[in-house]
């Protein structure tokens, strides 16, 4: 059932009441910028791509001109978007902690620091036989693939988080703590399939925290929540925060 005026009052007076919120993000918060979920039906990039083939080591080294080839479709359409009423409403409030699954830079863009990302960054290459050379990306005139100019080995790939691939441990930890020791923890825009990030869901409902999901659709988070908002992030996100 659609977000109602009750159930958004509702929450809006937890987060007011909230002493420490955590927001836990993913794809559709970004969607209503123009910038590509991954597994919605139709128009999710999974659903026209196998993930295998684009987002792990193994589809690197099997064609790595067609994963580049991906990321750089994503970097220009990232490149044309702009923060929604959802991010604006996020930098509105700086007391939030900010835990993202997402690889583009809208939150910072539209005014968020201290991000926790766990899936990395999209705006950066690095040498994938890990010599430790790193470029940033002009996201509006993006490369397509080329070995590394440091070590000449292999090939630049995304600074971002592949399947089978470890989260950076010291956002994970971050993410870990936040997720114990909140007392809200608002999901928005993520399916909560893919682990271990979607794990932080159920870490900080077992540790007390009330459980706000906002999603255009039921998802793999529904189960968890205390009050589920369905809507698009950018119309009830600026409704649940706005203080006052
Ligand atoms: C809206 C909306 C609007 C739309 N308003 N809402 C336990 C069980 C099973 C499997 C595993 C497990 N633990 C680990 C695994 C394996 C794997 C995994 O989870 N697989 C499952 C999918 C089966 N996980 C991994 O491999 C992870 N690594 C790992 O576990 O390492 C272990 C290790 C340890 C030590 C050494 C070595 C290894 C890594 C996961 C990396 C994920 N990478 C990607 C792509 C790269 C980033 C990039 O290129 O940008 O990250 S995959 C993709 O999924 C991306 C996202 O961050 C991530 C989550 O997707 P998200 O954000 O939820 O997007 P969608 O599209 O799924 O959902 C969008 C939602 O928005 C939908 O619900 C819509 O309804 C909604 N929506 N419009 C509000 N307007």
């Amino acid at each position: 059932m659609a977000a109602t005026a009750e159930t958004l009052a509702a929450a809006a007076r937890i987060v007011r009441e909230g002493k420490k919120i955590v927001c836990f993000s993913g794809a559709g918060l970004s969607a209503p910028s123009g910038v590509g979920t991954f597994r919605d039906p139709g128009d999710g990039w999974w659903s026209r791509h196998d993930p295998m083939k684009l987002a792990s080591p193994e589809g690197f080294a099997e064609d790595p001109d067609l994963v580049m080839k991906w990321y750089a479709a994503r970097r220009r359409q990232m490149a044309e978007a702009d923060p929604n009423a959802a991010h604006l409403a996020l930098a509105h409030r700086p007391d939030l902690i900010q835990i993202t699954q997402n690889t583009d830079d809208l939150l910072d863009r539209a005014g968020c620091t201290d991000i926790i990302r766990l899936h990395g960054s999209i705006n950066g290459d690095r040498c994938h036989a890990n010599c430790g050379h790193v470029e940033m990306i002009d996201m509006h005139d993006p490369p397509g693939h080329r070995s590394c100019p440091c070590c000449g080995a292999a090939g630049m790939r995304p600074t971002v988080v592949w399947f089978g691939e470890a989260l950076p441990a010291g956002a994970w930890s971050e993410a870990e703590d936040a997720a114990r020791n909140c007392d809200v923890f608002i999901v928005v825009g993520t399916s909560a399939v893919v682990y271990p990030a979607a794990g932080l869901i159920a870490a900080a409902g077992h540790s007390g925290a009330t459980i706000i999901v906002v999603n255009r659709d039921p998802s793999g988070a529904s189960e968890i929540a205390h009050l589920e908002l369905l809507g698009s992030a950018d119309e009830i996100l600026p409704e649940i925060l706005a203080e006052g």
